[in-house]
């Protein structure tokens, strides 16, 4: 079984530290792919980071979201590269991130990590009509069912950067597990696990944006959104979850609905063994 990760690295640092749980897990990754916004950008980022890992796994940047540019971070001025890209013009990764998971699923069953907005995978269920089908399961991060609830000042970025491409992913039959900011909100990690996972990394990358991130909020604890989502799919008795149909509206709201047109598996909990495994 293969994996492959569609990540928006570079804002929230939980997307790095999620990719580093794929690699500390041996997870057969056939490629990451990049989404959301600078997707070049991006690519560069995390091929920076394998590289560091000396893993060869290849990196294909997607299409920027339709509605990335409506972002908070972007408009409360969240720098958009890292420094570290300077003198790594040169990397070599790809476009095509669409044609490459089409290609991919055609030779094996894939399982897709979906860690950022769906634009991509979206595209994949428009250009094909059979790739569902062919995809063995998506662990999906995006959504919330009560943003009122959680105190959650903004949309969810995921399903609200691209709530057709979410639309389209959740409505195609696909076996997908879906992680929603209700649960993924409060998993938080403090002081002292962050400074672990900032310590064992070579490539200083985590460390620069897990500082810059907390600055720019002015926190100390971190939310493991994707890092959670990875994990269900690394360990898969470590989440539980419960079969739901809901629409969706624009600023990435779910509504519970019977005769719902989307449908996932959706998590209600999981296990505190996860903190261990970070
Ligand atoms: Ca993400």
């Amino acid at each position: 079984m293969s994996y492959i990760l569609d990540t928006d690295i570079g804002v929230d640092p939980d997307d790095i530290i999620a990719l580093d749980l794929c690699l500390r897990n041996n997870l057969p990754l056939l490629a990451v792919t990049t989404c959301f916004r600078n997707t070049l950008t991006k690519a560069k980022i995390a091929k920076i980071f394998l590289n560091s890992h000396r893993h060869q796994v290849p990196v294909h940047y997607g299409k920027n979201s339709p509605r990335a540019g409506l972002d908070w971070t972007l408009k409360l001025g969240f720098p958009e590269t890292l420094g570290e890209l300077d003198g790594n013009e040169t990397l070599e990764v790809y476009p095509g991130a669409t044609d490459f998971i089409l290609n991919a699923s055609k030779k094996e069953k894939i399982t897709l990590l979906c860690i950022g907005p769906l634009t991509t995978i979206a595209e994949c269920i428009r250009q094909d009509k059979n790739f569902a089908s062919r995809v063995k399961a998506a662990y999906i991060m995006g959504g919330v069912f009560d943003r009122k609830a959680l105190g959650m000042p903004w949309p969810e970025n995921n399903f609200g950067s691209d709530p057709d491409a979410a639309r389209t992913v959740l409505g195609a039959k696909m076996k997908s597990y879906l992680l929603p900011a209700d649960i993924t909100w409060k998993v938080l990690i403090g002081p002292d696990k962050i400074k672990a996972i900032i310590e064992r990394d070579k490539s200083k990358l985590i460390s620069i944006e897990i500082n810059r991130w907390r600055e720019f909020h002015k926190i100390k604890m971190l939310k493991m959104h994707d890092p959670l989502t990875v994990a269900a799919a690394i360990d898969p008795g470590l989440c539980h979850f419960e079969y739901q149909r809901f629409d969706l509206n624009d600023t990435g709201e779910i509504i519970l609905k019977a005769d719902g047109k989307l449908e996932a598996e959706v998590c209600t909990g999981f296990e505190k063994r996860f903190f261990e495994m970070l």
